[in-house]
């Protein structure tokens, strides 16, 4: 795939498709992620997507590290995963009843991630979250849920506060809307505070249901787990009576086919998924210890039901993507490439002097514009976003899409070459010294 060509400025297709968009969709997006408010500018409006590269609709061409948002973690249009939509699609589309396809996928990730002995498909995050959170709380008769500043766990109620993604990226530290009792029932610790937890746990002993975690944080920017601390939380979620929730929508299939508790080596009692699993199309789940999911119905009163769960093109895709993803040696070529995107970048930091730190599991990456590095939401807060979004905007003109804000992730797919690495990196270069330039 040839390097990009350097982006026109100018987009006249997209602005006027834009301009219409801002007429009849709120913001112009369906999601406020995807807004330009805290870089500048106009969103891109895609035209087409093949790989790791995005068209938009003047046809300007990217190296895309949006990836949609992680989903598509073996770049876009994957023949096979294609292939797969097509041949169920001529089989129809949606059924709103049992299909084997649910059974093939649902087994692959218990294979894959063995604590989740049920699973129950759902079509995004936010529903595989709030389905859990039901659950903990019928599970344990307790109300109280511990989650951490700066994680994001979808957009349900419960998990709206001090939330990282869009809510860190627009400033809205409590979204209107929540009823105040409602919102009293969360908890925030920082991320990666254990004896904050603690502290919880001792000021509200029996009445915390569940503690949910991102475990490794991707919604403030990338954040790793400090030594030990996932271990403590499986520890005084145990102790206390409460249950432990891994939100590894982002980190399953992502930092290895087992998810972040296989790295990692915790056993949660309820996982949540989504993203890759579905390989692009809308699918989520949750899942866990037999004796919590029984309690789902029609087995028990636990309600949660979907007219496109377990939706059968989905569930294709997912399959089509969970059997590439499970390939000898998938993961190592994956993430070496973004080892080498994370030294080139750290190279580049060193040589033009930028006060920025850049942090990377796996294939998840952020440049960080603060000289300390980020262990939690207070020092992700800390980061020059003026200087970020200057970056960013930089980027663009080079023809690479970064996530538009601070608080966000970079994706390495298996589609980015190592000439799109190279090309990448030579461009963070020249893009770091314009952005100290601006900002
Ligand atoms: P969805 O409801 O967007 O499918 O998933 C919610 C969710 C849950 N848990 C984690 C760890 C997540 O990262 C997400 C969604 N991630 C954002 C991007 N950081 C999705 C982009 C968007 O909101 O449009």
């Amino acid at each position: 795939m040839s390097a990009p060509k350097a982006v026109k400025n100018e987009r006249p297709h997209s602005e006027e498709i834009f301009r219409r968009a801002l007429d009849v969709l709120v913001g112009g997006v369906n999601s406020p992620v995807r807004a330009f408010r805290a870089v500048g500018g106009d969103p891109i409006i895609v035209d087409r997507a093949s790989g790791a590269r995005l068209w938009d609709a003047d046809g300007n061409e990217y190296i895309d590290f949006v990836c949609s948002w992680g989903a598509l973690i073996l770049g876009h249009a994957h023949p096979i995963v294609v292939e797969a939509i097509a041949a169920q699609a001529r089989r129809g589309t949606s059924y709103g009843m049992p299909t084997e396809l649910e059974v093939e996928l649902a087994t692959r990730i218990r294979t894959a991630l063995p604590s989740c002995e049920k699973v129950r498909f759902v079509s995004s995050g936010t529903e595989a979250t709030m389905s859990t959170l039901r659950l903990a709380r019928a599970a344990t008769g307790r109300d109280l849920l511990i989650k951490f500043e700066g994680c994001y766990h979808g957009h349900s109620d419960s998990f709206l506060s001090e939330a990282g993604s869009g809510l860190a990226t627009l400033g809205i530290a409590a979204c209107p809307g929540v009823p105040q009792p409602l919102a009293a029932l969360t908890l925030n610790a920082p991320y990666n505070d254990a004896a904050a937890v603690e502290k919880l746990f001792d000021q509200h002993r029996d009445k915390i249901a569940a503690v949910i975690v991102e475990p490794v944080a991707a919604n403030m920017g990338v954040v790793p787990p400090a030594a030990g601390f996932l271990q403590s939380l499986r520890d005084s979620t145990t102790r206390h009576g409460a249950l432990l929730i891994f939100d590894e929508v982002i980190t399953g299939f992502r930092v290895c086919y087992g998810g972040a508790q296989t790295v990692f080596g915790i056993t949660p009692d309820l996982t949540t998924l989504g993203k890759i699993i579905g390989g692009g199309l809308p699918v989520a789940a949750y899942g866990g210890r037999r004796d919590l999911m029984d309690r789902v119905a029609p087995l028990g009163p636990v309600y949660q039901a979907g007219t496109l769960s377990g939706n059968p093109l989905a569930m294709s895709a997912g399959i089509a993507t969970l059997d590439l993803l499970a390939a000898p040696g998938f993961y190592e070529s994956l993430d070496a490439r973004a080892k080498r995107l994370g030294d080139g970048i750290t190279t580049a930091l060193r040589e033009t002097g930028v006060p920025a730190t850049a942090a990377r599991v796996g294939s998840l990456l952020t440049l960080f514009f603060s000289a300390e590095p980020v262990r939690n939401y207070a020092d992700a807060k800390k980061c020059e976003t003026r200087r970020f979004a200057a970056f960013f905007r930089a980027m663009l003109e080079r023809g690479i899409f970064l996530a538009p804000s601070q608080f966000e992730a970079l994706f390495v797919s298996a589609a980015h070459s190592d000439a799109d690495i190279e090309r990448t990196i030579a461009a963070c270069r020249e893009s770091l010294v314009s952005a100290s330039e601006l900002s």
